[in-house]
């Protein structure tokens, strides 16, 4: 498998998935501070211009990081990341789709408010309120999401990964993990995975 990714960005949820279940996988960069990945190359692979990109064993293309998530634990049953049980496993795509619909769209108008408006003076506002919006959901996450050590509570899971990437971006939205101990342990107990510790030596994270 092949996987184009940016550093800190979401895409090291995919990485981070592809280490826990020792998928055999290529890593490829895409420089989206010098806008990679608005290039025709680029978009021949994701037409929507981000990241990540996920090349199966096949040839097939993947995007959406819940998706790639779910295709790779599929892939690997035998690393637990997807519960059997059907409740546990709508648990934790409720918190991959809050993930994916709400916090990271929060993150994104820091500095991305050129999606959804055209005045400078809009940007600034956006930007303005997005240590509100994800203190809001910093705290959905800690209070309402995790069951223990884990979203499942004894389980690890891919919501798990999720979460840990889009909360490793909370500090630098104006939100200091002081003021959420839950998450600040979460984070803790997920750096010590041997997955993250080796995603971290190749400076994804
Ligand atoms: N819903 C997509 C969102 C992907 C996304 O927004 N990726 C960001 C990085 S976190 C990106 O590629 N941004 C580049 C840009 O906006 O030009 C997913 O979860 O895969």
């Amino acid at each position: 498998m092949r996987l184009w990714f940016a550093p800190r960005t979401i895409s090291v949820a995919a990485a981070i998935a592809l280490e826990e279940t020792r998928t055999d996988h290529e890593l490829v960069p895409v420089d989206v501070a010098a806008g990679e990945q608005h290039s025709d190359a680029y978009l021949k692979l994701n037409p929507k211009g981000r990241v990540p990109v996920l090349q199966t064993a096949d040839g097939t293309l993947l995007t959406e990081t819940g998706a790639i998530l779910e295709f790779i634990g599929a892939g690997a049953p035998d690393a637990g990341l997807v519960p059997a049980d059907p409740v546990a496993a709508a648990q934790m795509r409720s918190v991959m789709y809050y993930m994916a619909s709400t916090m990271h769209v929060n993150h994104a108008h820091n500095r991305r408010g050129h999606r959804w408006a055209k005045n400078p003076e809009s940007h600034a506002d956006m930007t303005a309120m997005v240590p509100e919006t994800m203190a809001a959901s910093a705290a959905y996450f800690q209070n309402d999401c995790l069951q223990g050590n884990w979203v499942l509570g004894d389980a690890f899971s891919l919501a798990d990964i999720y979460a840990f990437v889009v909360c490793s971006w909370l500090e630098g939205d104006g939100v200091p993990l002081t003021a959420f101990p839950g998450i600040a342990g979460f984070m803790d107990r997920m750096q010590m995975r041997p997955s993250v510790r080796a995603v971290a030596e190749k400076g994804l994270i």
